[in-house]
């Protein structure tokens, strides 16, 4: 670990807010996303892994990521689950809950423990090995983690891996989010999704939300939860409070302009558990 460090000096971790749409306004947890060096080449996710990958030390860069990403949110404390990304490969690598085990190191200096994280499963590479990697997963939910789909509806992160892993959450990709409320094709493709995780018990969450409109759409789909800038840009302190303009949408008493038209179920924040996604797909307005 201190060696993957030391190939990426400055790393930091930012937080961006899940939001429990079932309990508006209120977070659920929180996403670590890595940054680089401020005003450097290297400071978006994307150009510090487009140069891991370069240089053959994208591995070392998602152990980096992930132990400050640990580091910062324990020292930290915030209510709620940590999101931490791992692709299948890195996984793998981490292993199973035990005393030689990557991860378990990582928690063990944190003073985190496996029930407060979720592994959000990149789409970057295939898995390897399925059977090796439900060994893996199996290990860490028995310890109390949950499984977290990334970007769902892109490239490796499909139907079929979601048939294979049995994830506890899935979190949909942007593209279906982004402008779901002026777009009725998306929102069939949203509720056809919210229709099969009722099928298995999975969590939904909404990612990319950008908008007050697409946030009430999602919302009145059934999701589970909602992340995106409109809801909170990343930040070096993880928010535990939403601005009022998330709370105009998500509060019962306030949401009556964002109320969409076509006939979805509704839940108030008073409801402990979400109603039932549709039954079928809905009618289409
Ligand atoms: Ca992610």
């Amino acid at each position: 670990m201190t060696r993957d460090l030391a190939n990426f000096p400055a790393l930091h971790a930012v937080f961006q807010p899940i939001v429990d749409l079932r309990r508006a306004g209120t977070v659920y947890g929180h996403e670590s996303l890595i940054r680089g060096p401020a005003d450097s080449l290297l400071h978006t996710p994307a150009a510090l892994f487009a140069r891991a990958r370069e240089d053959g030390h994208l591995l070392g860069l998602e152990r980096a990521a992930a132990h400050v990403g640990a580091t910062r949110y324990a020292q930290t404390r915030p209510r709620g689950k940590l999101f931490l990304n791992f692709s299948a490969t890195a996984l793998l690598a981490a292993g199973r809950p035990g005393d030689a085990c990557a991860l378990a190191n990582l928690l063990g200096q944190t003073g985190l423990s496996a029930a407060d994280i979720i592994i959000e499963l990149t789409e970057d590479d295939p898995y390897p090995d399925l059977d090796a990697l439900n060994d893996v997963l199996d290990g860490w939910r028995a310890q109390g983690a949950l499984l977290a789909l990334d970007d769902f509806g892109t490239a490796y992160s499909s139907l079929r891996r979601w048939t294979e892993l049995r994830p506890d959450i899935v979190k949909v990709d942007r593209f279906f989010t982004r402008g779901a409320s002026q777009d009725r094709r998306k929102r069939h493709t949203l509720a056809a999704l919210c229709s099969l995780a009722q099928g298995d018990a999975t969590r939904m969450v909404a990612e990319g939300v950008e908008h007050a409109e697409d946030l009430a759409a999602v919302r009145d789909l059934g999701f589970d939860y909602a992340q995106g800038f409109f809801l909170d840009a990343p930040a070096e302190q993880p928010a535990m409070q939403l601005r009022d303009e998330v709370l105009e949408v998500l509060t019962p008493r306030r949401t009556r302009s964002y109320r969409v038209s076509w006939p979805m179920p509704r839940f108030s924040a008073g409801e402990k558990t979400p109603p039932p996604c549709p039954s079928g797909l809905p009618h289409l307005p």
